[in-house]
């Protein structure tokens, strides 16, 4: 019976208890020894592995699992023990004197498993506290042995085991996933060499050029100390005061006023390593490089409007997105790739490149794609794994290097100190999720919570007692790039630094013009939020010295005067740049399916059952996600007399969730067409700028939402696609097109008329 079940399950087939009914009958139950790993896997995501890959094991095994096999646990089928491995005869009744007497401090069982709990709690990240892991591989396009000796890139097709965790910056733990932020994006690789994480976020500059003002930077997005308000949220006072006081941010606040600051999804924002790295070679030659991952989805965002709704309609939007898809198996993918350059071409640049608020141009240096990474398992448990992994920009292996960006060098210190406050001490390296694949010998003995047991009797180097071992590697260890610096001890910073505008205004120049106005919006409502007026007239006397539209616009918003721009370090250069088409979402390469696009169809007594089972199966097979959705739930009626389940309700399932909607003939009549919610959700879908396609007397349902037929400039809205019921077939083409296409954004007025 349970097998039956398993396979009628959404997702996890192979954890049926967990789901449905069978969560409700006893474990029939399985060995929790993980023996044999194609027996034991246990998510649909590890049945699957690449085709790409020639030397993947064989089918139903994940490489990423088996390192962590030996801790993994399965109580199917066990009796329940103390942590002492005694069995708990009754887990429901404490040990007392007497039916209805006080309890005893005997109680072993009951005290062991209070004091547990009591316990169980860690400090969240002081930033990225709210954050969503996977597990997954990255494979080589070619050997970069030429610039690197880094293991991951020793030749064509190697696969290296990674874990990602994607993370917003300001919110708690438990904050919304939607919130305007910057997106952590940080990536462990288990290299043959050791571990190499790549702590990046999915913008490729930052607020600051020195570690030093980052504190202050974390205090002043964090909600405020005195009442702890905002959550997850830039938009207050204290944010824009000191980002006000530090032109140095306004090209990032740019960037982060951008969409991008409002992913979709984890897949379909790119990431970025944001310094400049040094590779190094065999020979011990070095290039500078900066890291780009970009999605094979392609790019997209939400809308603010949508975003916001979001933040109550799933909380879990995107933790909830990565985990559907892997379970689903539409493994997330993203291409790294390089831009390498030389020292002597990095001091041509107009900016410094050890000056994390700049960018190089893809037009100056093309991008490089040298691999692919697949995300392709979820974490079997979120504390021991997504909780607990420690990313540290010092991780490096051979090949790869640092530069002397001020801002990473603090990081180079901060990474690892913070593990130790939050995961107890010195030995986090040692948590499974944490642990090398590359052997780990060294004379770094005890600490809190050590797991090796290191045998002999030598724990010192140099020694003869135990033959010299371990040995230093020489020529095949680590070797710090040899870099020559000579120069005065100084706190200060070079010119290059002292320019904070250039940059700006090309990224903010390079947008589409949707997109600039909705860095304009975004600026709009983050300051409309701000109470300080005088804050509100520095942003803009920064934006001033951006672009002059860009700062008018703003100031309209808020209906003041566009302040006198903010003055400027008189001896920095003054650098013009082309403009850079690649910094634009919009003009980028997009995906050109439908895959994984969640459609909601309103469904309800007499609608066309027929034309709904034709475009659900059309949309199934194109791998998009459709979902019956109506009044509530329960079985309907058509026209044609099937049987129709209701999927999900209009309450439960807002418009939010759904990436477009169908409106079928009949949908007009009934329950749906009196539901208050129904006309909700399809302004919502409008305003969102998302396709909509209706049929026969469904569009109906449309005009009582007061939908606009047209574009405000008259013409057709290529996103609403509505036929008669006759031409029903050939119009659901030109919806998967609009689908694809993502949003009419020709739709948009400023305020929304819709
Ligand atoms: Fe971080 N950052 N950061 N950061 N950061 C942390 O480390 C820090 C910076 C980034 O999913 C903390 O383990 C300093 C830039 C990500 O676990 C902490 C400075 C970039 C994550 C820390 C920066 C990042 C963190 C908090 C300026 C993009 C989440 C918990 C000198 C390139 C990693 C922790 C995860 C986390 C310090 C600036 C990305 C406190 C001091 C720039 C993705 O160590």
């Amino acid at each position: 019976g349970n097998q039956a079940l398993a396979a009628q399950m959404p997702f996890n087939a192979d954890k049926p208890f967990e789901y449905g009914d069978a969560s409700r009958q006893p474990h029939e139950g399985s060995s929790n020894t993980p023996a044999d790993p194609i027996a034991t896997a246990s998510t649909s995501a590890e049945q699957n592995s690449s085709a790409k890959l020639g030397d993947m094991p064989a089918d139903g095994v994940n490489r990423t699992n088996a390192p962590l096999d030996r801790v993994r646990v399965d109580s199917a089928d066990q009796v329940l023990t103390t942590n002492q491995g005694v069995p708990v005869a009754d887990n429901q009744n404490s040990l007392k004197v007497g039916l209805r007497g006080p309890t005893t401090l005997e109680d072993f069982i009951l005290r062991e498993k209070i004091t547990h709990f009591d316990h169980e709690r860690i400090p969240e990240r002081v930033v990225h506290a709210r954050g969503s892991g996977a597990h997954g591989f990255f494979e080589a396009y070619e050997a970069l042995t030429d610039i690197t000796r880094a293991a991951p890139f020793a030749e064509a097709g190697k696969v290296t085991p990674v874990f990602v965790r994607f993370s917003t910056v300001a919110g708690e733990r438990g904050s919304a996933d939607t919130a305007r932020d910057v997106r952590g994006f940080a990536v462990k690789f288990y290299t043959d060499e050791g571990n190499w994480d790549l702590v990046g976020n999915n913008l490729p500059v930052f607020f600051i050029q020195d570690a030093m003002k980052f504190p202050d930077l974390a205090h002043a997005v964090k909600p405020e100390p005195h009442h702890a308000m905002p959550q997850a949220s830039s938009a207050h006072d204290t944010f824009w005061d000191f980002v006000s006081l530090m032109p140095e941010s306004t090209h990032m606040l740019v960037w982060q006023m951008s969409d991008r600051a409002i992913p979709r999804s984890y897949r379909t924002m790119q990431g970025f390593g944001v310094h400049t790295f040094r590779l190094v070679n065999a020979a011990g030659a070095s290039v500078f490089c900066k890291f780009h991952w970009n999605p094979v989805a392609g790019t997209h965002s939400l809308v603010w409007d949508e975003a916001a709704k979001l933040m109550g309609a799933d909380p879990d939007f995107h933790r909830r997105d990565l985990w559907e898809a892997i379970e689903a198996g539409a493994f997330p993918q993203w291409e790294l790739g390089l831009q390498v350059f030389s020292e002597e071409q990095a001091e041509q640049f107009e900016f410094d490149v050890l000056d994390a608020t700049k960018l190089i141009p893809e037009e100056l240096i093309p991008v490089r794609a040298v691999g692919r990474m697949t995300l392709n398992r979820n974490p079997d448990n979120f504390f021991a794994e997504t909780e607990q992994v420690a990313f540290c920009t010092a991780h490096v292996v051979p090949g790869i290097d640092f530069t002397n960006d001020p801002l990473l060098q603090g990081r180079l210190h901060s990474y690892v100190d913070t593990q130790i406050s939050r995961l107890g001490g010195p030995n986090f390296h040692e948590i499974p999720i944490n642990a090398a694949l590359a052997e780990v010998h060294n004379n770094q003995r005890d600490g809190m919570h050590r797991q090796a047991i290191h045998r002999g009797r030598v724990n010192y180097e140099p020694n003869s007692l135990g033959g010299g071992c371990p040995f230093q590697a020489g020529q095949m260890g680590f070797q710090s790039f040899p870099e020559r610096v000579s120069e005065d001890k100084v706190r200060g910073k070079p010119e290059k630094f002292a320019e904070h505008y250039a940059q700006a205004r090309m990224f903010f120049e390079s947008q589409s013009l949707v997109e600039q106005q909705h860095i304009a919006n975004a600026f709009r409502f983050e300051l409309t939020r701000v109470q300080t007026p005088a804050v509100r007239a520095r942003v803009i006397a920064n934006l001033a010295n951006v672009d002059a539209m860009l700062a008018t616009s703003v100031a309209d918003g808020l209906g003041m005067e566009v302040p006198y721009p903010s003055s400027l370090a008189s001896n920095a250069p003054m650098p013009s740049y082309p403009l850079s088409p690649a910094l634009s979402l919009l003009v980028r390469p997009g995906s050109t399916g439908i895959a994984t696009r969640r459609i909601a169809i309103l469904t309800g007594d007499g609608v066309d059952g027929a034309g709904i089972e034709k475009v659900y199966a059309a949309l199934l097979s194109a791998g998009a996600v459709p979902r019956l959705v109506g009044v509530q739930l329960g079985t309907r009626t058509a026209a044609d007399g099937s049987r129709l389940d209701v999927e999900i309700s209009l309450e439960a399932g807002p418009s939010v969730l759904y990436d477009a909607v169908i409106v079928p003939d009949g949908a007009e009549q009934g329950r749906l067409a009196m539901t208050g919610q129904t006309v909700e959700f399809l302004r919502d879908q409008y305003r969102h700028c998302k396709p909509i396609f209706a049929w026969g007397g469904g569009a109906a349902l449309l005009t009582a939402a007061n939908l606009p037929s047209s574009l405000p400039d008259g013409s057709d809205d290529p996103g609403m696609t509505v036929a008669t019921a006759a031409d029903a077939g050939g119009a659901f083409e030109a919806f998967v097109k609009a689908l694809a296409g993502h949003r009419t954004f020709l739709r948009e007025t400023d305020p929304p008329t819709v």
